[in-house]
């Protein structure tokens, strides 16, 4: 195998039929019909449960194996010919070294199974700012989850053979069968690799069948390799959500919004807001594609075409838009089995029904775990939505206004705070950190910075990457968008959330958007800007006076030993960090410096 781009698509496929050894070949052209008939044919190979159609017509259960339940980041792999260009936060393997590795395990890897051929496109068929790629895989699961997310067919072969560029990404999920051999549910392989080859543009995926490790479009194609076009081309490919926000006045505003994953973006791109007059329209929910447009401004598009959502936690309460989406034509993974036939999950309704089947197939019971897979999923079209906005596939994309940053933290991190400026933003982005979730392996809770909430997913350097965004910042000038730092997630002493969240975090964005029109004052605080009394009605969340003054408690001393912690992290990245970035460290402390020299004044005029 060499390390040279195939010339074309065809030879690319039979190079790769050649090593796979596959018993047969099916290009996928996108039709509803032959979606339909491969799901059947899961149905029939107990690959897929159908759920009862009178409760969830067309919709289906997969039970993955349960080594197979999240992305793995300790296999992912960012494969530049330098180290240094993949940089300290991606795992690193030398391009050659790692592909003749892998093209062993691939040798044979499809024999007894069926490769298919899946042309996909990231943002319309055609759009500006669309992207196009094809994933070979012998997992009829990802096929189907590929149509759902994708826009995937012959419109796609079309444009390659009008000469678009796209991008290779070969995938098994390396469960050979042995002629007569029975096959299992979910086929995967303890040997797991997703690897990423930044300057060829190429994806080799190898062992699992899990989402974000075996749907390549989505974070291997669209951030991964993504992040590295957008940076050679001068734009930017997130891990955000996209919404439109109306006023009452019928003002219209774009908000995108980077959440690390399990944090909270599908909620927010989803929200119900509790204030009357204020509605959000979904653009995208995982996703989201920047780059300026002739105006000069920044346009955003959603490149994927459905949702593969969390399930538990999502219920009438917390997410009505999402129940209401997922009423049919799912693919849920790894939720539990109603006896009637429908799907459960912890936070669906209150309490559990009588008589469940776990995500592993067993009867539940609940002193052994919970009944759904804390990283269960469902995938289903964006256009089921209710509130997705008619205009969502629009190839032009959106203009947009803010984008926000966030993660989950108990304490440190205020509600809300705009940055002073864009330097000042990218600050914020830079040093996010979050609690651990069950979206990736490792020890849910546990506190990592997860810069932009795209420490998994960034293709390269992340020094290089936080200076690409203070290029563009400067490129564009005044027509910059503005930027917040949110948390929906900090606690209590009493360990309980201080904030409701959900719809209630529609007042948040109101206040966002406030400040973006310059209708309101803030209050300026070492860490940002952050509401002025009274401009968030706090009590009508059902948060009492205390509650909202601890949602923005400066302990500066507390704060004083993160700033060196993000020293440390900043460290990290060694000479290739921008300076600007350091800067706004030596600002922060300074601030922060300022306010405790100020405490202490008062404190000591109080004792006098
Ligand atoms: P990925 O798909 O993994 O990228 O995640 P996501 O950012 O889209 O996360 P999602 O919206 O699915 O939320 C994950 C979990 O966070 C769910 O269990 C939600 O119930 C919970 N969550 C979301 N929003 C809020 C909020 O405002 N407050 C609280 N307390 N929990 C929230
Ligand atoms: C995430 O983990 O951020 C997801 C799910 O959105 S996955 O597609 O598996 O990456
Ligand atoms: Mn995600």
């Amino acid at each position: 195998m060499t390390t040279t781009l195939p010339r074309t698509l065809e030879a690319w496929v039979e190079e790769q039929t050649e090593l796979l050894q596959p018993d047969g070949i099916v290009w996928v052209d996108g039709s509803r019909a032959q979606l339909n008939g491969l799901l059947r044919a899961m149905v029939d190979s107990g690959q897929l449960t159908q759920l009862n159609p009178e409760h969830r017509p067309y919709s289906f259960l997969a039970r993955s194996d349960p080594d197979d339940v999240a992305r793995v980041e300790s296999r992912t792999f960012v494969c530049s010919k330098n180290e240094a260009d993949a940089g300290p936060t991606n795992n690193w393997r030398e391009p050659t070294e790692l592909k003749a590795e892998m093209t062993e395990l691939f040798r044979g890897a499809m024999r007894g199974r069926t490769l298919y051929v899946v042309p996909f496109s990231m943002g319309p068929v055609g759009g500006p700012l669309s992207r196009i790629g094809v994933q070979l895989t012998d997992s009829p699961y990802v096929v189907a989850s590929m149509s759902i997310m994708t826009r995937v067919g012959d419109d796609v072969l079309s444009r390659i053979a009008a000469g678009d560029s796209w991008v290779p990404a070969l995938h098994s999920v390396g469960a050979p069968l042995e002629p007569g051999q029975q096959d299992v549910a979910w086929p995967s392989n303890p040997t797991k690799y997703i690897a990423h080859f930044p300057e060829s543009r190429e994806i080799w995926s190898f062992g699992s069948a899990y989402g974000g490790n075996a749907i390549l479009a989505k974070k291997s194609f669209a951030l991964r390799i993504a992040s590295v076009m957008a940076r050679d081309e001068g734009w930017l490919a997130e891990h955000m959500l996209l919404i439109r926000v109306t006023d009452p006045g019928g003002r219209r505003f774009h908000i995108a919004a980077a959440f690390p994953s399990a944090c909270g973006k599908t909620n927010f791109a989803m929200l119900r807001s509790t204030i009357p007059g204020w509605t959000v329209e979904t653009l995208g929910d995982d996703i989201t594609w920047i780059a300026r447009g002739d105006d000069g401004r920044l346009r955003a598009i959603n490149p994927e075409a459905g949702f593969f959502g969390v399930a538990p936690g999502t219920g009438p309460a917390t997410n009505p838009t999402a129940v209401d989406t997922i009423w049919g034509n799912t693919i849920f993974t790894n939720v539990a089995l109603r006896e009637d036939g429908d799907v459960w999950w912890e936070g669906l309704t209150d309490t559990a029904p009588k008589g469940l089947t776990d995500w592993q197939g067993r009867p539940w019971n609940p002193a052994a775990g919970p009944a759904a897979h804390p990283n269960a999923r469902f995938t289903v079209p964006a256009s089921q939505c209710p509130s997705i906005a008619p205009d969502w596939d629009d190839p032009a994309g959106v203009p947009l206004d803010a984008i926000l940053f966030g993660g989950r933290r108990a304490s440190n991190v205020p509600l809300v705070a705009q940055a002073r400026d864009w330097q000042h933003g990218v600050f914020l982005g830079a040093t996010i950190a979050s609690e651990r979730t069950a979206a990736a392996e490792g020890t849910v809770g546990e506190l990592r910075r997860d810069p932009f909430a795209m420490l998994p997913f960034c293709g390269y350097n992340m020094a290089d990457y936080f200076g690409h965004w203070l290029e563009l910042g400067e490129s564009l000038g005044a027509e910059a968008p503005a930027i917040f730092q949110v948390n929906w997630f900090r606690k209590g002493s009493d360990g309980s959330f201080l904030w409701p969240g959900f719809g209630e975090n529609g007042r948040v964005l109101t206040w966002i958007i406030q400040r973006i029109t310059g209708e309101i004052g803030a209050a300026d605080t070492p860490v940002g800007l952050v509401p002025t009394p009274n401009t968030i009605d706090h009590l009508a969340a059902g948060v009492s006076a205390r509650d909202w003054e601890a949602l923005f408690d400066l302990d500066v001393n507390s704060l004083l030993d993160e700033a060196d912690d993000t020293e440390r992290f900043l460290d990290g990245f060694g000479e290739r960090l921008p300076a600007e970035v350091r800067a706004q460290l030596a600002d922060l402390r300074r601030r922060l410096e300022t306010r405790l020299g100020v405490e202490a004044a008062s404190l000591q005029r109080a004792v006098a």
